[in-house]
């Protein structure tokens, strides 16, 4: 059964514009992965033909601390675009948003373009020009946030927004397996994880991202923003949520929500 790429694209995009939960596609119609795909392309295609520019891109669940918390258990990719990327100090505002939720990530910045197949973790490192910690906000589209793989796929993985810490280390400054990340609310701990909560090593999702890319003729680019997947299960942001990561050799990197 063939479904219609545009009608699914622009239903998703118009949960976004209207700040409204919808049901997710799966509920009307079978969604296989490729034709998922193709909504999150035409959907990105839609935002630049708007203005918007790619500015990078994601890796999502892809530690399973956020596979238990979504109920699905295989790594996603999606784009990430200018329109994303929240300034330090800058609020997320909750009236641009559904229902969000943010998670800690350790963000690769790109150096060199990368092209699969057969990418690995070690040209990953050799392609990075600096690591740095981040949070990504993200905001399903559907209702409670409750999806198939499909559907998370056709909703560019929940991406929403997301923010940058100040410093930065080359990738051969510290293990990134090992790096060490408290996840904090309001002052409480969350949640701990070390880098390897992502696939053994972060790099590792990275390559996997650009062996996805490469099997469409596509490449992570020099001077992309690479997320890595998020370490530990998201957390709601409510007015006044204020979350911080603090990474080893990273420092720390927080949102507040209004
Ligand atoms: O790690 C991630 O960025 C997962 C995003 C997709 C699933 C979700 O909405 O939690
Ligand atoms: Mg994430």
């Amino acid at each position: 059964m063939s479904i219609d790429i545009d009608h699914w694209a622009a239903y998703l995009q118009r949960a976004v514009d209207e700040r409204t939960a919808v049901p997710a596609i799966t509920k009307s119609t079978e969604l296989s992965l490729p034709d998922a795909y193709a909504i999150q392309q035409a959907s990105i295609d839609a935002r630049v033909a708007a203005g918007g520019r790619i500015i990078g891109a994601k890796v999502g669940l892809t530690s399973r601390a956020k596979q238990q918390q979504m109920g699905v258990s295989e790594p996603v990719y999606g784009w990430l675009t200018d329109e994303m990327l929240l300034p330090a100090e800058v609020p997320v505002s909750l009236s641009e948003l559904v229902h969000p939720r943010c998670e800690p990530e350790i963000v690769f910045l790109m150096a060199h373009d990368l092209q699969g197949p057969g990418v690995t973790a070690h040209d990953v490192l050799a392609a990075t020009e600096a690591v740095c910690g981040g949070i990504e906000v993200i905001d399903s589209r559907y209702e409670a946030f409750s999806f198939t793989l499909p559907d998370v796929v056709a909703d560019n993985t929940s991406a929403a927004r997301f923010t940058l810490g100040s410093n930065r280390v080359a990738p051969d400054e510290a293990d990134l397996a090992l790096m060490g990340c408290l996840f904090e609310v309001d002052g409480e701990l969350s949640a701990t994880a070390a880098g390897a909560a992502l696939m053994g090593h972060p790099a590792e999702c990275v390559a996997m991202l650009a062996n996805h890319l490469g099997r469409q003729g596509k490449a992570i680019e020099a001077g992309w923003i690479v997320l890595a997947g998020g370490l530990t299960p998201a957390v709601h942001l409510h007015a006044g949520t204020h979350a911080t990561a603090t990474y080893a050799h990273l420092g720390r990197v927080g949102v507040r929500a209004e």
